[in-house]
């Protein structure tokens, strides 16, 4: 067993009191603007700008800080549109045959139905894939441990840098999502675990009506 090698911690930055409150506030100021979209416009957004936020996503904690996550950026329209196809026919069967009624009464309020054209107009699709075994070099399989857990982790700190950076995202659940390996040609231990769609709101875009819930519906304090 190799030792463990420490470094003193880098870079961490002990705010006042006050500047703490003031962060915690200004941040949730940001983050409960976000929302999901799903009528996104054509606007380009520079690659840079997915590079970082997928490098933020990178710093995720994850289970044995084995990194169990990949990530596939779409931009090519004819990739983006073998997507949409394979997505909306899963999504057909879900909407007409698949879904129980009690499912589709508790998405009737968000107007979802099997079209999403928004996989084809928004300029990059952002495909998370959760790996519970790494395969070496050599072939040799690896275990990852928490690699579902790791990679969610990963994907709201995405979401979180894409808000952030300005950006519009929509978090897809095409099920089942299969399909996006052979599309984007990953391997069978990459488990699609997220279609992210990233890009500018269409201009005009609407959104459901809904609510968070407040903080004494979400916490306990003992
Ligand atoms: N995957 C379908 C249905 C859907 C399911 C949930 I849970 C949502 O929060 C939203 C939609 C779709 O994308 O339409």
């Amino acid at each position: 067993m190799p030792k463990p090698k420490f470094i003193p911690l880098p870079l961490f930055t002990d705010y006042s009191h006050n500047v703490m409150i003031k962060k915690s506030q200004e941040f949730y100021e940001l983050l409960k603007r976000r929302r999901t979209v799903r009528d996104f416009s054509e606007k380009k957004v520079a690659l840079e700008v997915i590079e970082n936020c997928i490098r933020t996503a990178g710093t995720a904690p994850s289970g044995a800080n084995l990194q169990p996550w990949h990530f596939v950026v779409v931009s090519d329209p004819e990739i983006k549109n073998k997507v949409r196809i394979a997505a909306e026919e899963e999504e057909k069967d879900f909407y007409t045959n698949r879904a129980p009624k009690e499912w589709l009464e508790a998405l009737a309020h968000l107007g979802t139905d099997e079209h999403k054209p928004f996989l084809e107009t928004a300029p990059y699709l952002i495909a998370i894939f959760s790996k519970s075994l790494e395969i070496l070099a050599d072939g040799k399989k690896v275990k990852n441990y928490y690699a579902q857990e790791s990679t969610g982790i990963a994907c709201g700190m995405l979401i979180t840098a894409i808000h952030n950076a300005g950006l519009a995202s929509l978090t897809h659940t095409p099920s089942p999502m299969s399909f996006l390996n052979e599309i984007l040609g990953r391997p069978k231990n990459e488990r699609p675990f997220l279609l992210l769609v990233v890009g500018y709101p269409a201009k005009g875009a609407r959104v459901p009506n809904i609510k968070r819930k407040p903080l004494q519906d979400i916490v306990t304090f003992k």
